[in-house]
């Protein structure tokens, strides 16, 4: 019963913490990549890059790889020539559904690494605001999204328990 209450406790303060983040960083707009098409193989070589372009992302934005058919991944590479390259090492977010948060400006470079997929356009560059990230905060901010996406995820496995 006690051990009990003191779960809950615990739990419930992580959740506020996390509300009181997501409110620091401006809570931003959820977005599905490729709307209803989702992450897959598109039907042409721009899909994912026009889908893009029509939006207009800033701090605080997340997006959403989502897909219930193939198999994908959504990898951020590091650079342009990666990206333009189809290189297959990156930091790989697997599971269908996967969420990505961007908690400050940068351009990031996301393609599948399965098969011929990214050479067939499932690739595409995001801007967040204006697309440059600041000086100070480049190396962790891929390590920031990774961090809250643990932490989001280890909440959601606290509350099926
Ligand atoms: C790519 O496909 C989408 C959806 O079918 C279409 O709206 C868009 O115009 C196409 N772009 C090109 C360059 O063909
Ligand atoms: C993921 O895609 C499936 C199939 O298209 C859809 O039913 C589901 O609602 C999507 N999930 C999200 C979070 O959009
Ligand atoms: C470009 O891609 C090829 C084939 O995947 C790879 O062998 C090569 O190392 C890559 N080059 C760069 C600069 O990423
Ligand atoms: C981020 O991008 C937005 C929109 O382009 C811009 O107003 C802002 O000054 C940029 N810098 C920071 C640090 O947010
Ligand atoms: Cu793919």
């Amino acid at each position: 019963m006690a051990s009990r209450l003191c779960f809950n406790t615990v739990g419930f303060l992580m959740v506020a913490s996390v509300g009181l983040l997501l409110q620091g960083a401006n809570a931003g707009n959820t977005y599905i990549v490729g709307d209803e098409l989702g992450w897959v193989v598109p039907p042409n070589n721009s899909y994912y890059q026009e889908w893009a372009n029509s939006k207009t992302f800033q701090k605080g934005d997340s997006l959403v790889f989502n897909w219930t058919t193939g198999t994908h991944t959504a990898t951020e590479v590091s650079t342009k020539e990666k990206y333009d390259n189809c290189t297959k090492m990156g930091i790989i977010l697997i599971d269908p559904g996967f969420t990505v948060t961007f908690n400050e400006n940068g351009t990031h470079y996301f393609l599948c690494s399965e098969g011929t997929h990214c050479q067939q356009g499932q690739k595409m560059i995001i801007k967040i605001g204006d697309g440059i990230a600041p000086s100070f905060a480049a190396p962790s901010l891929t390590a920031a999204a990774a961090i809250s996406a643990v932490l989001i995820s280890t909440i959601v496995t606290f509350f099926l328990n």
